[in-house]
Protein backbone atom coordinates (compact mmCIF):
# COMPACT_ATOMS: atom_id res chain seq x y z
CA UNK A 1 0.00 0.00 0.00
CA UNK A 2 1.25 3.52 -0.92
CA UNK A 3 -0.06 4.90 2.21
CA UNK A 4 1.26 2.43 5.09
CA UNK A 5 -0.36 5.06 7.88
CA UNK A 6 -3.62 4.91 6.50
CA UNK A 7 -6.13 2.36 7.97
CA UNK A 8 -5.60 -1.32 7.17
CA UNK A 9 -9.19 -1.48 7.59
CA UNK A 10 -10.21 -2.57 3.62
CA UNK A 11 -13.03 -4.47 4.01
CA UNK A 12 -15.49 -1.27 4.95
CA UNK A 13 -14.68 0.37 1.55
CA UNK A 14 -16.77 -2.50 0.10
CA UNK A 15 -18.85 -3.88 2.76
CA UNK A 16 -22.54 -2.52 3.45
CA UNK A 17 -22.57 -0.47 7.01
CA UNK A 18 -24.49 -3.06 8.70
CA UNK A 19 -22.23 -6.28 7.72
CA UNK A 20 -19.05 -4.10 8.97
CA UNK A 21 -20.96 -3.54 12.33
CA UNK A 22 -21.63 -7.30 12.68
CA UNK A 23 -18.13 -8.10 12.13
CA UNK A 24 -16.31 -6.13 13.93
CA UNK A 25 -15.69 -6.36 17.63
CA UNK A 26 -16.81 -2.97 18.97
CA UNK A 27 -15.36 -1.30 22.31
CA UNK A 28 -18.23 1.12 23.52
CA UNK A 29 -18.79 2.67 26.56
CA UNK A 30 -18.19 0.93 29.78
CA UNK A 31 -16.03 -1.76 28.11
CA UNK A 32 -13.20 0.65 26.72
CA UNK A 33 -9.98 0.79 29.27
CA UNK A 34 -11.91 -1.07 31.86
CA UNK A 35 -10.26 -4.47 31.00
CA UNK A 36 -13.15 -5.78 28.96
CA UNK A 37 -11.62 -4.97 25.51
CA UNK A 38 -11.29 -8.33 24.41
CA UNK A 39 -15.09 -8.62 24.94
CA UNK A 40 -16.49 -7.34 22.37
CA UNK A 41 -19.95 -9.27 22.55
CA UNK A 42 -20.69 -8.42 26.32
CA UNK A 43 -20.06 -4.59 25.53
CA UNK A 44 -22.04 -4.87 22.21
CA UNK A 45 -24.83 -6.27 24.93
CA UNK A 46 -24.74 -3.86 26.91
CA UNK A 47 -24.52 -1.10 24.15
CA UNK A 48 -27.57 -2.55 22.02
CA UNK A 49 -29.75 -0.05 21.55
CA UNK A 50 -26.68 1.98 20.26
CA UNK A 51 -27.48 2.30 16.23
CA UNK A 52 -24.91 3.66 14.11
CA UNK A 53 -25.43 6.52 11.69
CA UNK A 54 -25.20 6.01 8.20
CA UNK A 55 -22.04 6.71 6.34
CA UNK A 56 -23.60 9.57 4.25
CA UNK A 57 -25.00 10.90 7.19
CA UNK A 58 -21.76 11.33 9.57
CA UNK A 59 -20.05 12.90 6.42
CA UNK A 60 -22.45 14.76 5.20
CA UNK A 61 -24.16 17.09 7.82
CA UNK A 62 -20.73 18.61 9.80
CA UNK A 63 -19.68 21.24 11.71
CA UNK A 64 -16.46 22.44 10.35
CA UNK A 65 -15.80 26.31 10.13
CA UNK A 66 -13.17 26.87 8.52
CA UNK A 67 -14.34 25.71 5.37
CA UNK A 68 -17.81 27.39 6.29
CA UNK A 69 -20.93 27.78 8.71
CA UNK A 70 -23.55 25.92 6.48
CA UNK A 71 -23.58 21.98 7.05
CA UNK A 72 -23.07 20.96 4.15
CA UNK A 73 -20.03 23.58 3.26
CA UNK A 74 -17.31 20.96 4.96
CA UNK A 75 -18.62 18.29 2.84
CA UNK A 76 -18.35 20.39 -0.35
CA UNK A 77 -14.99 22.54 0.79
CA UNK A 78 -13.09 20.04 2.65
CA UNK A 79 -11.38 18.06 0.05
CA UNK A 80 -8.87 21.17 -0.65
CA UNK A 81 -7.50 20.57 2.49
CA UNK A 82 -3.76 19.17 1.76
CA UNK A 83 -3.40 15.98 4.44
CA UNK A 84 -0.25 14.57 3.49
CA UNK A 85 2.35 14.87 4.28
CA UNK A 86 1.27 16.07 8.06
CA UNK A 87 2.85 16.26 11.02
CA UNK A 88 1.70 16.98 14.67
CA UNK A 89 4.41 18.90 16.90
CA UNK A 90 4.23 17.64 20.14
CA UNK A 91 5.97 20.06 22.36
CA UNK A 92 5.57 21.68 25.97
CA UNK A 93 5.88 20.08 29.04
CA UNK A 94 7.22 17.02 27.27
CA UNK A 95 9.96 14.43 27.49
CA UNK A 96 10.40 14.04 23.80
CA UNK A 97 9.33 17.51 21.63
CA UNK A 98 9.44 16.60 18.35
CA UNK A 99 7.73 16.90 15.15
CA UNK A 100 5.78 13.72 14.96
CA UNK A 101 4.49 12.62 11.19
CA UNK A 102 1.31 10.84 10.90
CA UNK A 103 3.26 8.11 9.62
CA UNK A 104 5.69 7.92 12.82
CA UNK A 105 2.97 7.61 15.23
CA UNK A 106 0.32 5.11 13.33
CA UNK A 107 3.61 2.62 13.59
CA UNK A 108 3.26 2.63 17.24
CA UNK A 109 -0.25 3.38 17.94
CA UNK A 110 -3.06 0.52 17.91
CA UNK A 111 -6.21 1.13 15.76
CA UNK A 112 -9.34 0.25 17.97
CA UNK A 113 -12.85 0.31 17.20
CA UNK A 114 -15.22 2.70 18.76
CA UNK A 115 -18.90 3.19 18.58
CA UNK A 116 -19.39 6.46 20.42
CA UNK A 117 -23.04 9.03 21.06
CA UNK A 118 -21.94 11.99 19.34
CA UNK A 119 -23.58 15.38 20.79
CA UNK A 120 -23.08 18.61 19.40
CA UNK A 121 -23.71 21.85 21.59
CA UNK A 122 -26.59 22.63 19.48
CA UNK A 123 -28.51 19.46 20.09
CA UNK A 124 -28.12 17.47 17.42
CA UNK A 125 -26.71 14.08 18.02
CA UNK A 126 -25.32 10.69 15.74
CA UNK A 127 -23.66 7.51 17.13
CA UNK A 128 -20.60 7.18 14.58
CA UNK A 129 -18.60 3.72 14.14
CA UNK A 130 -14.70 5.81 15.07
CA UNK A 131 -11.58 3.78 14.78
CA UNK A 132 -8.78 5.60 16.41
CA UNK A 133 -6.21 5.07 19.64
CA UNK A 134 -6.20 6.35 22.82
CA UNK A 135 -5.06 9.89 23.40
CA UNK A 136 -3.17 8.56 26.54
CA UNK A 137 -0.75 6.61 24.02
CA UNK A 138 0.03 9.41 22.11
CA UNK A 139 0.92 11.60 25.39
CA UNK A 140 3.30 8.93 26.67
CA UNK A 141 5.20 7.88 23.41
CA UNK A 142 6.29 11.65 24.07
CA UNK A 143 6.70 11.28 27.68
CA UNK A 144 4.19 13.80 30.18
CA UNK A 145 6.53 16.09 32.47
CA UNK A 146 5.07 15.55 36.33
CA UNK A 147 4.04 19.02 36.29
CA UNK A 148 1.47 19.08 32.77
CA UNK A 149 -1.75 19.96 33.95
CA UNK A 150 -3.89 20.53 30.50
CA UNK A 151 -3.48 19.56 26.83
CA UNK A 152 -3.91 22.20 24.55
CA UNK A 153 -4.72 21.15 20.62
CA UNK A 154 -4.74 23.65 17.38
CA UNK A 155 -6.07 22.98 14.25
CA UNK A 156 -4.42 23.62 10.63
CA UNK A 157 -4.93 26.98 9.75
CA UNK A 158 -4.64 27.14 5.60
CA UNK A 159 -5.94 30.33 3.96
CA UNK A 160 -5.38 28.91 0.79
CA UNK A 161 -7.02 25.44 1.48
CA UNK A 162 -9.82 26.73 3.86
CA UNK A 163 -12.80 29.48 2.48
CA UNK A 164 -13.79 29.45 5.67
CA UNK A 165 -10.94 31.19 8.02
CA UNK A 166 -11.51 34.73 5.53
CA UNK A 167 -14.52 35.30 7.95
CA UNK A 168 -13.82 36.12 11.38
CA UNK A 169 -16.45 33.71 12.81
CA UNK A 170 -13.57 32.94 14.73
CA UNK A 171 -10.24 33.69 15.92
CA UNK A 172 -8.03 31.30 13.71
CA UNK A 173 -6.86 28.69 14.36
CA UNK A 174 -9.35 26.82 16.18
CA UNK A 175 -7.85 25.80 19.21
CA UNK A 176 -9.30 23.59 22.59
CA UNK A 177 -8.42 21.58 25.47
CA UNK A 178 -8.68 19.31 28.48
CA UNK A 179 -7.67 19.35 31.92
CA UNK A 180 -4.52 15.84 31.72
CA UNK A 181 -6.66 13.61 33.48
CA UNK A 182 -10.18 14.29 30.89
CA UNK A 183 -6.99 13.50 28.14
CA UNK A 184 -5.27 10.72 29.68
CA UNK A 185 -9.16 9.02 30.32
CA UNK A 186 -9.54 5.40 28.11
CA UNK A 187 -12.14 6.90 26.35
CA UNK A 188 -10.79 9.43 24.77
CA UNK A 189 -9.42 9.07 21.63
CA UNK A 190 -7.86 10.54 18.41
CA UNK A 191 -9.60 8.76 15.36
CA UNK A 192 -8.06 8.36 12.07
CA UNK A 193 -10.98 6.06 10.47
CA UNK A 194 -15.07 5.75 10.35
CA UNK A 195 -16.32 2.65 9.05
CA UNK A 196 -12.82 1.28 8.86
CA UNK A 197 -12.45 3.62 5.92
CA UNK A 198 -10.16 6.76 6.47
CA UNK A 199 -11.61 9.79 8.03
CA UNK A 200 -12.54 11.94 5.59
CA UNK A 201 -11.25 15.31 5.27
CA UNK A 202 -15.00 16.68 6.57
CA UNK A 203 -14.97 15.30 9.69
CA UNK A 204 -10.96 16.33 10.35
CA UNK A 205 -8.34 14.72 8.43
CA UNK A 206 -5.81 13.38 9.33
CA UNK A 207 -5.93 13.45 12.80
CA UNK A 208 -9.08 14.28 15.01
CA UNK A 209 -9.81 14.55 18.66
CA UNK A 210 -13.00 12.98 19.83
CA UNK A 211 -14.27 13.38 23.43
CA UNK A 212 -17.49 11.47 23.50
CA UNK A 213 -18.88 13.04 27.18
CA UNK A 214 -18.55 16.46 25.79
CA UNK A 215 -20.42 18.84 23.53
CA UNK A 216 -18.86 18.57 20.00
CA UNK A 217 -16.97 21.77 19.84
CA UNK A 218 -14.44 19.54 22.09
CA UNK A 219 -13.66 17.72 19.34
CA UNK A 220 -11.24 19.57 17.36
CA UNK A 221 -10.22 18.55 13.63
CA UNK A 222 -7.16 18.33 11.44
CA UNK A 223 -4.94 18.56 14.46
CA UNK A 224 -1.54 19.97 13.89
CA UNK A 225 -0.01 20.51 17.63
CA UNK A 226 -0.64 19.42 20.64
CA UNK A 227 1.33 21.17 23.94
CA UNK A 228 1.51 19.93 27.70
CA UNK A 229 1.17 22.81 29.56
CA UNK A 230 0.41 23.60 33.73
CA UNK A 231 -2.08 26.79 32.61
CA UNK A 232 -5.66 25.96 31.08
CA UNK A 233 -5.58 26.59 27.64
CA UNK A 234 -7.66 29.26 25.97
CA UNK A 235 -10.31 27.34 23.51
CA UNK A 236 -12.16 28.84 20.38
CA UNK A 237 -15.79 28.90 21.19
CA UNK A 238 -14.79 30.00 24.96
CA UNK A 239 -13.30 32.68 23.91
CA UNK A 240 -16.24 34.25 21.39
CA UNK A 241 -18.45 33.65 23.86
CA UNK A 242 -17.00 32.70 27.08
CA UNK A 243 -21.39 33.22 28.77
CA UNK A 244 -22.49 30.42 26.26
CA UNK A 245 -19.33 28.16 25.87
CA UNK A 246 -17.98 27.68 28.88
CA UNK A 247 -14.06 25.47 29.13
CA UNK A 248 -15.55 21.68 30.26
CA UNK A 249 -18.53 21.55 27.91
CA UNK A 250 -19.53 18.13 29.51
CA UNK A 251 -23.48 17.22 27.38
CA UNK A 252 -25.52 17.82 30.79
CA UNK A 253 -29.23 17.65 30.06
CA UNK A 254 -29.60 19.70 33.39
CA UNK A 255 -27.76 22.85 32.63
CA UNK A 256 -29.13 24.56 29.70
CA UNK A 257 -27.15 26.77 26.81
CA UNK A 258 -28.32 30.73 27.26
CA UNK A 259 -30.59 30.44 24.02
CA UNK A 260 -31.96 26.53 24.43
CA UNK A 261 -33.04 23.83 26.25
CA UNK A 262 -30.06 21.09 26.35
CA UNK A 263 -32.66 18.72 27.87
CA UNK A 264 -33.57 16.72 24.38
CA UNK A 265 -31.32 16.39 21.36
CA UNK A 266 -33.26 15.40 17.98
CA UNK A 267 -31.21 12.20 16.17
CA UNK A 268 -29.60 13.01 12.58
CA UNK A 269 -31.22 10.38 10.27
CA UNK A 270 -34.15 9.64 12.66
CA UNK A 271 -36.54 11.13 9.67
CA UNK A 272 -38.68 14.82 9.68
CA UNK A 273 -41.32 13.36 12.57
CA UNK A 274 -38.82 11.31 14.65
CA UNK A 275 -39.40 12.57 18.81
CA UNK A 276 -36.43 14.27 20.06
CA UNK A 277 -34.94 12.07 22.47
CA UNK A 278 -33.59 12.89 26.02
CA UNK A 279 -30.13 13.92 26.70
CA UNK A 280 -27.90 11.70 28.68
CA UNK A 281 -25.89 13.13 31.74
CA UNK A 282 -21.92 13.12 30.35
CA UNK A 283 -23.93 12.07 27.07
CA UNK A 284 -24.13 8.17 28.76
CA UNK A 285 -20.69 8.07 29.86
CA UNK A 286 -21.38 8.94 33.46
CA UNK A 287 -20.03 5.79 35.25
CA UNK A 288 -16.93 6.04 33.41
CA UNK A 289 -16.31 9.89 33.93
CA UNK A 290 -18.72 11.70 36.68
CA UNK A 291 -15.79 11.12 38.86
CA UNK A 292 -13.36 13.27 37.34
CA UNK A 293 -15.72 16.32 38.18
CA UNK A 294 -16.63 15.13 41.82
CA UNK A 295 -17.03 18.19 43.90
CA UNK A 296 -17.12 20.48 41.26
CA UNK A 297 -20.33 22.60 40.81
CA UNK A 298 -21.33 21.92 37.09
CA UNK A 299 -23.27 24.68 37.11
CA UNK A 300 -20.55 26.80 37.37
CA UNK A 301 -18.06 24.97 34.99
CA UNK A 302 -20.08 24.21 32.71
N1 LIG B 1 -11.16 22.72 13.65
C1 LIG B 1 -12.45 22.56 13.93
N2 LIG B 1 -12.84 21.53 14.70
C2 LIG B 1 -14.17 21.38 14.97
C3 LIG B 1 -15.13 22.30 14.49
C4 LIG B 1 -14.67 23.38 13.68
O1 LIG B 1 -15.45 24.24 13.22
N3 LIG B 1 -13.33 23.47 13.41
N4 LIG B 1 -16.46 22.15 14.83
C5 LIG B 1 -16.75 21.41 16.06
C6 LIG B 1 -18.16 21.15 16.26
S1 LIG B 1 -19.14 22.45 16.74
C7 LIG B 1 -18.70 19.90 16.13
S2 LIG B 1 -20.32 19.57 16.52
C8 LIG B 1 -17.88 18.79 15.59
C9 LIG B 1 -18.57 18.22 14.37
O2 LIG B 1 -17.94 17.05 13.96
P1 LIG B 1 -18.48 16.26 12.71
O3 LIG B 1 -18.56 17.22 11.57
O4 LIG B 1 -17.50 15.16 12.48
O5 LIG B 1 -19.85 15.74 13.09
O6 LIG B 1 -16.56 19.18 15.24
C10 LIG B 1 -15.96 20.11 16.12
N5 LIG B 1 -14.57 20.31 15.74
MO1 LIG C 1 -21.04 21.48 17.63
Amino acid sequence: MAFRWKNDLTEAAVTPEHIYMNRRQWIAGAAAGLGLAGMGGTARAKEGALQPNEWDDITSYNNYYEFGTGKDDPARYADRLTTQPWTVKIDGMVERPADYTVEDIMAKMTIEDRLYRFRCVEAWSMVVPWNGFELADLLNMAGVQSGAKYVAFETALRPDEMPGVQFPVLDWPYVEGLRLDEAMHPLTIMTTGIYGRDIPNQNGAPLRLVVPWKYGFKSIKSIVRITLTDQEPPTSWNKANPREYGFYSNVNPTVDHPRWSQATERQIGGGLFAPRIPTKMFNGYEAEVASLYDGMDLTKNF
